[in-house]
């Protein structure tokens, strides 16, 4: 940690002392930062949590300096010609740019804390935090003014306000709500995108043409409709995209909206001075790292200094980057990326001919198979429906080895499933194709991407790809600059997708949905797959314990997807994202902090519960779970130093 001085010669070292807990969210703009700075910086000064923070400043400075001069190294010339490198991707990505859609992000406000005021209105007005001495899950507005803030270890939470009151967190009782805000979300857009259990992406360009009206006005009925439905308040941002949308959520909490109209001026104008911190995907680290070595503070500035981030970042990230300079991000829905079954059925007078029945289920296949093709999906578990006469459903599935697409290969495994049956008298027959091929950009992928996935693979963060013609110098270790972006969508009620990818040394709450202009080049199994290694090399929260439990318990989810689902088809226990990561081999090579079995010491119960202390932590708050597993690694290390068995870090009460 560095020591800076102060006007009067003073030394304060809490300046250069950021955490997670120092950082501003809505309601803490009045805040006395230096403060929040000392007293954290004080409460935390000598733990084994502040040494591990020292390191990872360290590695951060260490990154900055490296990068620097590789930007000194570059000559003129090769900065003439990343100039132009990227001025060209510019035009192409500002050609992307889709203005048709209407986004709306909406976030629930305080909501932990709004919820339990409900249920306890005598807390209204007073400062609440809910959670724990060990850790915070979420502080009301009053709270906040103190410096008080989600992700806060609560005895220092109590120091910056000593009237603080806590209360435990509940989550049935936030889950319920949630689904109370879901219910009304449905109405404007049957397929949102829930991010987490207090936040939601919707497409609105539907219900605003249809009922000839502004995004403003669909934002105000939804908050006041929210509102009704819950007593709770929310605060709504519509832009362009969902990238926009969710900073301009942001902007007018609580309770509060703000729109952002769909014209390229607006987009540019607004963009040009918003720090780039404020963007999903970019954290500390690559804060740090952007300001530190380019001195990029803003998104404008992304490309004022196109020409560096071309040269010195992969192709992804540079891309990413200016991106962002361009205010792009997600408008598609990503249905099909994020569709875990596709499936086709036919009606027919009822028959038990047993030809025309093999006819039909080959008109069945193809219609299926062309369905596939037409979205890249190839799958192993083919299921077939069947109706009889006396309307009785059942189905059959297989699992093959090999994942399947054509027509010819549906329909041989469809016959034998068929002929199982037979004789039979039917009325419909259907198909359906689960257990997608993902690594092979069928379902998440996007074939027009550069995959990354031979790089993790490899298992070498430093190693170059060699395809990246256009990066001079760009070793990929500055994937982990791109974003500390976490996208979590599932498709049904218990399966949630996590895609993340990010720095190693911090994470942030998602805040986008894969953004097809904006993270073009990585599709979300790469994500996971960094994020597997970006978690390896910090000890993170991913870890092996973690993913067991996770993938073990079925958990219930905090983050879910809509989607129309067809409800007389059995389903089959399909792989999760998680299975998927669990089998990933695992990374090498990185520099870690700590040992293995320094890192099975935690994990989540459910998903979103420490198995240390109960405090909660959704699995979207990826951050914030890695600032709480090096709290308790630094606890449990300083256990181990002084024999005490007890943390010297938290306070006893
Ligand atoms: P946020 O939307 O980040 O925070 P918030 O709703 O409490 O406040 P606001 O949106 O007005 O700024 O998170 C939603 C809920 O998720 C929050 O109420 C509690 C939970 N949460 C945690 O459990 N741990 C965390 O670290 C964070 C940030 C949130
Ligand atoms: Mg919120």
């Amino acid at each position: 940690m560095e020591e800076s001085e102060s006007a009067s010669d003073k030394p304060r070292p809490w300046q250069s002392y950021h955490t997670v807990y120092t950082n501003a969210k809505a309601g803490m703009d009045g805040v006395d930062k230096e403060k929040v700075q000392r007293v954290v910086y004080e409460m935390s000064k000598g733990s084994k949590y502040f040494e591990n923070e020292e390191r990872k400043e360290a590695l951060i400075r260490q990154k900055i300096e490296h990068m620097r001069a590789r930007a000194a190294k570059l000559s003129a010339a090769d900065l003439s010609h990343y100039q132009k490198v990227a001025d060209k991707r510019f035009l192409e990505l500002d050609s992307t740019r889709d203005l048709s859609r209407i986004w709306l992000h909406v976030d629930m406000d305080a909501f932990y804390a709004a919820v339990e005021t409900l249920s306890n209105p005598s807390l209204k007005g007073k400062p609440m935090a809910v959670g724990s001495m060990s850790m915070i899950s979420t502080a009301n507005y009053e709270a906040r003014k103190f410096g008080v803030r989600a992700a806060m270890p609560g005895f220092i939470a109590r120091e910056l306000c000593p009237d603080l009151i806590f209360v435990p967190t509940d989550f049935k009782k936030y889950t319920y709500y949630s689904d109370l805000t879901r219910k009304v979300f449905w109405d404007y857009d049957p397929n949102f995108m829930a991010a987490s259990l207090d936040e939601a992406y919707l497409d609105i360009t539907k219900v605003c043409e249809e009922r000839s009206i502004t995004g403003a006005e669909i934002a105000e009925e939804l908050r006041s409709r929210v509102h009704e439905e819950t007593g709770l308040t929310c605060s709504v941002g519509v832009a362009p995209n969902r990238l926009l949308a969710k900073v301009c959520s942001d902007i007018n909490k609580p309770n509060g909206q703000f729109v952002l109209p769909n014209d390229r001026m607006a987009v540019m104008t607004f963009i040009s001075s918003l720090p780039i911190r404020k963007i999903g995907g970019i954290g500390k680290v690559t804060e740090n790292i952007l300001k530190g070595v380019f001195g990029i503070s803003t998104c404008e500035e992304m490309l004022q200094k196109g020409s560096f981030l071309c040269a010195l970042f992969s192709h992804s990230s540079s891309d990413f980057f200016l991106s962002v300079g361009l205010g792009l991000g997600g408008t598609d829905t990503p249905e099909a990326r994020f569709r875990k079954s596709i499936s086709s059925e036919r009606t027919f007078s009822t028959t038990e001919d047993a030809a025309l029945l093999y006819q039909k289920l080959a008109d069945i296949a193809e219609m299926l198979s062309a369905d596939m093709q037409k979205e890249g999906l190839s799958g192993r578990t083919l299921t077939l429906k069947l109706k009889t006469a006396s309307f009785e459903v059942r189905t059959r599935a297989v699992t093959l080895q090999k994942y399947i697409s054509s027509s010819d290969d549906i329909l041989k495994h469809a016959s034998n499933l068929l002929k199982a049956e037979l004789p039979i008298s039917l009325r419909l027959i259907g198909l359906r194709v689960s257990r997608f091929n993902e690594d092979k950009g069928g379902v998440l992928g996007d074939p027009t991407q550069k995959t990354l996935t031979t790089f993790f693979k490899s298992g070498d963060a430093s190693r170059r790809t060699g395809d990246d013609q256009r990066s001079l110098g760009s070793d990929l270790s500055d994937l982990h600059f791109i974003s500390e972006k976490e996208t979590a969508i599932s498709l049904d009620n218990n399966e949630t997708c996590h895609h993340e990818f990010g720095d190693p040394f911090e994470r942030k709450h998602l805040s986008d949905i894969d953004d097809k202009n904006c993270i073009s080049s990585i599709n979300a199994c790469e994500m996971e797959k960094i994020d597997e290694l970006s978690s390896n090399k910090t000890a993170a929260m991913v870890n092996t314990a973690d993913v067991k439990e996770r993938t073990t318990k079925s958990p219930k989810r905090d983050l879910s997807r809509v989607s129309e689902d067809d409800s007389s088809v059995q389903r089959e226990p399909e792989d999760s994202n998680l299975d998927r990561l669990n089998k990933e081999p695992s990374t090498s090579g990185n520099e870690e902090f700590f040992s293995l079995n320094q890192m099975e010491m935690l994990f989540w119960v459910d998903d979103y519960k420490c198995s240390l202390c109960g405090a909660e932590l959704p699995s979207s708050f990826v951050e914030e779970r890695q600032e709480h597993s090096d709290f308790h690694l630094a606890e449990r290390l300083q256990e181990e130093e002084s024999g005490t068995g007890l943390s010297s870090l938290i306070p006893r009460l």
